[in-house]
Order: structure tokens, then sequence, then C-alpha cells
């Protein structure tokens, strides 16, 4: 079939997001949309993993603080699939900076400073393919059908 009906991004919850117990809300409003959950772990990120993630940032003065606060506590990253997932997840977490958020949007209903954004999603279906790899074994990652109100629409 189409390659849009198996696109899937990587949405991670961060610490300061599983501190405040936002983990539950996430997950409700990427099911509410009718995205379907592929894949999920809780980990604390060692500081490898978070130097590949973040490999474009390396050199913005905001990096050290970066990683440190990506690594201070534990995350859970998930997969979610779906049509247009990658686009769909950006809008729905809202902007980089919390104070330009809209609200609504993840980060414009729980955050209000940029360095502590609650939230990650790939921004482009590359950069989504290498994160999914980045952070899950093949072996992680779950195919299953949807039998649901919203299979039509996403295996159309
Ligand atoms: P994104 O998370 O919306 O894709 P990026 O520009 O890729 O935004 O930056 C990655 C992360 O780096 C942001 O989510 C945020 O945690 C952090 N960050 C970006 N810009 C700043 C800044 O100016 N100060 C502090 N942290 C920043
Ligand atoms: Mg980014």
């Amino acid at each position: 079939g189409p390659s849009w009906t198996r696109e899937r991004t990587l949405v991670a919850v961060k610490p300061d997001g599983v501190q405040r117990r936002l983990v539950g809300d996430v997950i409700q409003r990427f099911e509410r949309r009718g995205f379907t959950l592929v894949g999920m772990k809780m980990l604390q990120a060692p500081e490898s993993v978070l130097a590949e993630h973040y490999q474009d940032l390396r050199r913005k003065p905001f990096y050290p603080a970066l990683i440190r606060y990506m690594s201070s506590g534990p995350m859970v990253a998930m997969v979610w699939e779906g049509y247009n997932v990658v686009r769909a997840s950006r809008a729905m977490i809202g902007h980089t900076d919390s104070a330009e958020a809209a609200p609504g949007t993840i980060r414009g209903d729980f955050s209000v400073h940029i360095s502590r954004n609650v939230i990650h999603a790939s921004d482009s279906v590359e950069g989504a393919q290498r994160e999914i790899q980045l952070w899950f074994q093949s072996s992680e990652l779950v195919s299953w059908a949807d039998g649901g109100q919203h299979s039509s629409i996403h295996s159309a």
C-alpha cells in the first residue's frame, strides 16, 4: 500500500513532563486523535543517545543544559503511527518556545519556558526514521491491526 499508511514518528515525554504526571494526558491526546501506539518505553536516557538525538544542536549555547535536563530523570519514549502523524504531532505539541505555543497544544497548555517544554516530537519523516532507530530496536515495535473507528481513514 501507499507509504503514508505506515508513517511513524517519535514522541517523548521529557523528564519534566514525567515528573509533572503528564504522561497519561499526552497518551490520551494521541489516542483520541486516532493515532496508533506501536512502541513505548520508560528510560533514563544515556547521554550518548541524547548526544546523537540532538547532534544538530551541539554548537548551541544551551546544549550542555539541554543534555543535563534530558538526562535528569526518566522519560517516556513512544512511537505513534498514522496518516500524516509527523506533521500532526508537531501541531499537537505546539511551538518550541512555550511562550509562542498556542493554547490547546501540549506546550501551550503545560509549559511556560523553552528550556522545560515537556515533550519532543520528530520534525520530519526522515528525522522520525532516524530517531525511531536511535531509541528503539525494531523488535520493540509492534504492528497491530486497527479494527476500530479509525481503521478506514488510516488504511484507506
Ligand atoms: P523542537 O523540540 O520543537 O523540535 P528544537 O529547535 O529541535 O525544538 O530544539 C530541541 C530542544 O532544545 C527544545 O525542545 C528545547 O528543549 C531545547 N531548546 C531549543 N532552543 C532552546 C533555547 O533557546 N533555550 C533552551 N533550550 C532550548
Ligand atoms: Mg527538533
